[in-house]
């Protein structure tokens, strides 16, 4: 007879998951979970319903309804990143150097899920190229994202009080933090990340699975947050013309003014978003990257 119960999917490793049981007599242990068939579809925050196999294992048969799922996709595949997430925290640093592309693209995936954002702008310590980054994000601040400036390595508390009550997702390319991050906000991460890497006998810690923690109570009640694999890019081959022109919020003042409905907002005339570029409503380097996203899905 088989037992079904209900999990939380807290790390996604593609072919398994580590599943904590949310009732039944195991309630609160964790067990390897493990999908039907070949495919896997599930995401790191997801509510799965399982069927016991035994004391350790489980078969994943569905997983629950969501109220959001972060994904990038190419024009073969979906990689899912964190279902069932508030926020989007974008983490971006000083050295190395991030990209704008990423940072478009990721925003535009947030805010088509309806997600909130924070960018995070890590390694303040290092100073040289603080100026420079500051620059480059101050685009970005003109258009009201939240920007938070902190050295991840020696003081990350800045960020607290954007934590607690939400299930924030921490994106970036590799190198900029985000398990640094993790570490000096939830003390067990520090845990699992020196035994894994004790474990390979490397020093290097490369996250490279998704995992969600509960934050501590005293510091983001309620608050948990996901560490994730870095990313090179941000595969919007999912979206429409029109969900892309969504997520850029400078334009959304501006669509649907131009004289053609389907107005791709290049050589067209009476074009509003052009308008609003020439007058300086709209960043021209924001418009070059909307046609560069909008140009790679086509
Ligand atoms: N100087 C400085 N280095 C940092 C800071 N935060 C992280 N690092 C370093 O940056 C490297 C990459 O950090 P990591 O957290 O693994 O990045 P992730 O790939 O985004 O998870 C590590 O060597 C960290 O020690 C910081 O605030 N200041
Ligand atoms: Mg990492
Ligand atoms: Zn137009």
């Amino acid at each position: 007879m088989k037992n079904a119960t209900e999990g939380l999917v807290r790390a996604a490793f593609g072919r398994h998951y580590e599943v904590e049981l949310l009732d039944g007599p195991q309630l609160g242990q964790t067990i390897t979970g493990f999908p039907r068939g070949k495919k896997s579809p599930y995401a790191c925050g997801d509510r799965v319903a399982l069927e016991i196999a035994s004391a350790d294992q489980a078969q994943i048969t569905r997983h629950l309804p969501r109220t959001s799922l972060l994904y990038r996709s190419d024009a073969y595949r979906e990689k899912l990143i964190a279902a069932n997430a508030t926020q989007v925290v974008l983490v971006v640093a000083t050295e190395p150097s991030f990209t704008d592309d990423l940072l478009a693209r990721t925003l535009v995936a947030a805010e088509v899920e309806g997600l909130r954002t924070l960018i995070v702008l890590n390694k303040c310590d290092l100073s040289a190229q603080l100026e420079h980054a500051r620059e480059r994000l101050a685009v970005l601040a003109k258009l009201g994202y939240r920007i938070i400036e902190l050295s991840a390595l020696s003081d990350a508390s800045a960020l607290l009080p954007h934590l607690a009550g939400e299930t924030s997702v921490l994106v970036g390319q590799s190198g900029m933090g985000k398990s640094t991050l993790t570490n000096a906000l939830i003390p067990e991460a520090q845990a699992a990340t020196r035994e894994i890497s004790e474990a390979l006998d490397s020093g290097k810690h490369t996250t490279t699975h998704a995992r969600l923690y509960d934050l501590p109570h005293a510091t983001a009640p309620g608050g948990r947050l996901i560490d994730c694999p870095g990313l090179q890019e941000f595969g919007l081959s999912h979206l429409s013309f029109g969900q892309i022109e969504e997520g850029f919020v400078d334009f959304r003042p501006h669509s649907g003014n131009c004289r053609f409905r389907d107005c791709r907002h290049q050589n067209e005339p009476d074009c509003a978003i052009k308008a609003a570029v020439e007058s300086g409503a709209i960043d021209a380097r924001r418009y070059e990257q909307f046609q560069r996203i909008v140009s790679a899905n086509c």
